[in-house]
């Protein structure tokens, strides 16, 4: 393993609270990886998500818990969002609390509907993206980024998944996230493809 990072109990820890999130990276690393989240470490102080990108974002996060937890373990943060063509790009770095905090994933999704609402078929673009940043102690080693292309409903479907799942069909399929098997999410999905780049940093020699 190049980078030596993840020790041989292969422990990762992902800077989230977020168990959606937690869920997929345990479903997409495997047995081979034990993984934990900050709900795990209720001690570590929630930092500000103050940067104007996801890659930003995606740093502060990991370098707030890793500083915390030490040199010792390798911590990775993901930061994601939806971004709408005939939204001039929103929510993106807004997804988590587009629809105003405590408004929650069926308000955020409800928000996003409603000003779609009357937009085409073909004018329905959208796309969610993903940066994992890798720390240890104090640095940033290493981002990745991830998306998926796709378009929007017009009205949730389906329970799978979350967030903006259930009103996005990626792109080739022919149901949401919330409709498609976690497998399909998992392999094609904007999370999927930005951990492919980071596994493959962690085996470089
Ligand atoms: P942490 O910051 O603790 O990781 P968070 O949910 O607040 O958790 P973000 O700041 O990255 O995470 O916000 C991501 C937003 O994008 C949030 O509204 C998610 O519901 C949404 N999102 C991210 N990935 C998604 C996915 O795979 N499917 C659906 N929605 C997703």
């Amino acid at each position: 393993m190049g980078h030596d990072m993840s020790g041989n109990g292969r422990k990762i820890v992902i800077a989230t609270h977020n168990t959606h999130k937690t869920g997929e990276f345990r479903a997409l690393l495997g047995a081979g990886w034990e993984v934990e989240d900050l709900t795990a470490y209720p001690e570590l102080p929630v930092p500000v998500e103050d940067g104007v990108t996801f890659a930003e974002n995606a740093g502060i996060k990991a370098v707030s818990a890793a500083r915390r937890l030490g040199d010792g373990v390798l911590v990775v943060a993901d930061d994601s969002g939806l971004e709408v063509d005939a939204l001039a790009g929103r929510p993106g770095i807004f997804s988590a609390r587009y629809a105003g905090p405590g408004a929650g994933d069926a308000g955020n999704r409800e928000r996003v509907l409603e000003e779609m609402r009357g937009v085409p078929a073909g004018e329905r673009g959208a796309r969610f993206r993903c940066v994992l940043a890798v720390a240890r102690g104090e640095e940033v080693l290493a981002s990745f980024a991830g998306a998926v292309e796709g378009r929007l409903t017009e009205a949730a479907a389906g329970l799978g998944g979350f967030g903006y799942d259930p009103i996005f069909i990626p792109e080739g399929q022919a149901g949401t996230f919330g409709e498609l098997p976690a497998e399909v999410k998992n392999g094609l999905s904007h999370r999927a493809r930005a951990l492919a780049g980071l596994l493959a940093w962690l085996d470089e020699a």
